[in-house]
């Protein structure tokens, strides 16, 4: 049946085109990564030595902070200040409270530093991304 393979084939190529294009993304999908925020739960200390910074995942809807996420990507460095070449390890260690993703790191100079995130919740198909403005002490 040579007509009914053709039209099969077509069908597939014009999902995939859709969903290529994000049109076919169910509107929860498109809503979902906007109902999450990273926020600042603790500064680090000092700069120049080694300090941790708590990032804290919120689900907007209801307030709650999010447990169990899983940090996909880091990224800390001084954009905000011109200083785009001037990073720090933002390492993920061992979350210990719930709802607080603990990240350590060692800035070389104090300032507005911006910490990157990528993360995963269990449930939700799309990366979480998100900035945090992160003030370092001298
Ligand atoms: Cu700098």
């Amino acid at each position: 049946m040579p007509f009914n393979h053709r039209a099969a084939g077509a069908a597939a190529f014009a999902y995939a085109i859709t969903a290529a294009s994000g049109l076919a993304m169910p509107a929860q999908a498109l809503a979902a990564a906007q109902d999450y925020r990273f926020e600042l739960a603790a500064a680090p200390v000092k700069a120049g030595k080694a300090t941790l910074i708590k990032i804290r995942l919120l689900h907007l809807p209801d307030g709650r902070p999010v447990s169990g996420a899983v940090i996909l990507q880091t990224k800390f460095d001084m954009v905000a200040e011109g200083m785009a070449s001037m990073t720090a390890p933002a390492k993920v260690s061992a979350p210990r409270e719930p709802g607080i993703y603990q990240i350590a790191t060692e800035p070389p100079m104090g300032g507005n530093w911006a910490l990157s995130l990528s993360a995963k919740v269990q449930g939700e198909t799309e990366t979480l991304r998100g900035t945090v403005a992160v003030a370092v002490p001298n």
